[in-house]
């Protein structure tokens, strides 16, 4: 995308109906857009197995420019392509042209979605990205791409920065390519008993380019990220024996729309948010598993644009089939929380849950599904304690119970404990109010438009500070990511934050803010100096602005 294209896409961005000058309205309604979206063509569910993304291959080592630290254990090295290719995202649809990130170590993939990656503590991951995307691509999207690792820990340099300014240059063209290094931890850093350590988690890699995310994840560009080290092994009969291999499964659950050649239709000029109407899992509309009768590890990604999740586990029959959340995107809890009814993620969240088959005859249906009721990219109904639910839900997988299996693993009910924040640290954090808002045509935060060459604010290394997270937008909801280092939640309007996000029990890098809500936050950038973004994740949000930048010193 050419300068003048991008100067164009923000005249128009400006000129949409969902952004027409409102000021500080208190509730803004989302406005209709040009176009009426169609309805996806109707398919027959749950007719196609659950892809499972193979985990991305070692390469022999290469060399590279990346800046691998010193004593570290030695780097393992994947080579990501990103690149456009035809793939059926459903029995009944002819082949749908997507965008997606591919292994270098094998030919082709009929996947939407990306490998895995996986990460070891301590061996620094080194990522080789290739830009492969056609240079004469005409419709949404950029090819100008960036590939940004949600959830790591790692040096300004390849956290995937949204935009090309004098010391940032990650984003790549087609026929470009770019070194990234997953600095893992230090031996010393591994503790679980410590706050700010970092701890293995579910994440995720996608792009990141300014103004396009929406549009370039949209169109594919993602894919899921494992991290394990000795206390999370990947390995259910050691560590805290938690289900692995074939019974560890990622779950990205993601929304799209298509017309009625089996395209993907997307509204660039939507800025509220761009929902679609079918469901998918790792890439595939409405798959089944079948699944052994045995405990199951399931990393819940919602990886959807705009959609707001409540996701459940149900009979066909309906009754409702309990789970232990174990982790969220901070990684693991610091205790189990048995017997869950309902998962409630807003884009970018991630949760993973235990569930255990055995208990079940071979034969018996279940569903996973979302009955979040959302009409709009403003997002769900009722508030963040008290959702609005829809009578018929979203059906995302269909699991058909089979036979038992051998099962070595566990359900600890202690995890990783967080040890508390020292008071004194809390006591003397320099405070910091973000407020998220809307001015004129655009989305804000502290009622400034994105510019990545001017940071809002500077933060010095190791000096933990407390920030006021409030929504003032009205009626919208807005899920706000930070880059390089996960909050600790103290209080949600003024009282405690609910159990999955309580400091003490969890940490989060992406804080979910209903209408109206403010979240106070602990946050200690620990090391790495440097720019970095925060940003609505509701990726339409982002893209039309509501981004800032910091410096860390
Ligand atoms: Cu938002």
């Amino acid at each position: 995308m050419t300068f003048a294209a991008q100067t164009l896409f923000r005249l128009a961005a400006l000129c949409s109906p969902s952004l027409l000058p409102l000021g500080m309205a208190t509730d803004v309604k989302p406005l209709r857009p040009f176009r009426d979206p169609p309805a996806s063509p109707r398919l027959t569910p749950f007719l196609a197995p659950l892809p499972m993304p193979s985990p991305a291959s070692s390469r022999g080592a290469f060399a590279t420019n990346a800046q691998v630290p010193r004593g570290a254990g030695a780097p393992n090295y994947f080579e990501l392509i990103a690149e456009e290719r035809d793939v059926r995202l459903h029995p009944e649809l002819p082949l749908t042209r997507v965008w997606g990130y591919r292994d270098a170590s094998v030919p082709t993939t009929s996947l939407m979605l990306g490998p895995t990656l996986v990460q070891r503590a301590d061996h620094p991951l080194i990522v080789r990205y290739r830009n492969e995307l056609p240079r004469n691509h005409v419709g949404f999207g950029t090819t100008d791409t960036v590939v940004h690792y949600h959830g790591a820990h790692l040096p300004a340099a390849y956290d995937g920065f949204p935009e090309n300014i004098p010391g940032y240059a990650a984003v790549i063209a087609s026929g470009e390519s770019y070194d990234q290094c997953l600095p893992g931890m230090s031996p010393g850093a591994i503790d679980g008993n410590t706050d700010n350590s970092d701890r293995p988690a579910t994440m995720w890699y996608h792009d990141h380019a300014l103004d396009f995310t929406a549009q370039n994840v949209y169109r594919g560009l993602a894919g899921a990220f494992v991290f394990f080290d000795e206390v999370d092994t990947g390995d259910e009969t050691t560590g805290l024996r938690l289900p692995s291999g074939a019974y560890d499964v990622p779950l990205v659950l993601q929304d799209r729309r298509l017309d009625a050649r089996g395209q993907l239709w997307y509204d660039p000029l939507d800025h509220n948010g761009f929902l679609g109407d079918l469901f998918l899992v790792n890439g595939a509309v409405q798959p089944f598993l079948e699944a052994r009768g045995r405990r199951y590890r399931f990393r819940l990604l919602n990886g959807c644009n705009a959609r707001f999740l409540s996701m459940r586990l149900r009979t066909a029959d309906g009754r409702p089939v309990p789970f232990d959340v174990i982790g969220t995107e901070g990684g693991l809890l610091a205790r189990s929380m048995r017997d869950q009814a309902s998962a409630f993620m807003s884009p970018a969240k991630r949760y993973d849950i235990l569930v255990d088959f055995s208990r079940f005859t071979p034969g018996t249906v279940i569903f996973l599904e979302n009955n979040l009721d959302q009409p709009d990219g403003r997002g769900p109904r009722g508030s963040f304690e008290n959702p609005r639910h829809k009578p018929v839900p979203d059906r995302f997988l269909k699991i058909v119970v089979g036979q038992p299996a051998q099962d070595e693993s566990r359900s600890p009910d202690v995890l990783r404990p967080f040890s508390a924040i020292p008071a004194a640290e809390l006591a003397a954090a320099p405070r910091r109010t973000l407020e998220f808002g809307r001015r004129k045509c655009v989305w804000t935060i502290n009622d400034e438009a994105v510019d990545l060459e001017r940071p809002l604010f500077t933060v010095n290394r190791g000096q933990g500070e407390v920030w006021t997270l409030r929504n003032s937008s009205g009626g919208w909801w807005h899920p706000i990511h930070t880059h390089l280092e996960f909050v600790r939640i103290l209080r949600r309007n003024g009282g405690p934050p609910t159990l999955f996000e309580r400091d003490g029990m969890a940490r989060s890098d992406t804080v979910m803010l209903g209408p109206n809500d403010e979240v106070e936050v602990f946050v200690k950038f620990r090391d790495y100096p440097g720019r970095w973004v925060m940003h609505c994740h509701t990726l339409e949000h982002e893209d039309a602005f509501m981004m800032t930048c910091f410096d860390v010193r």
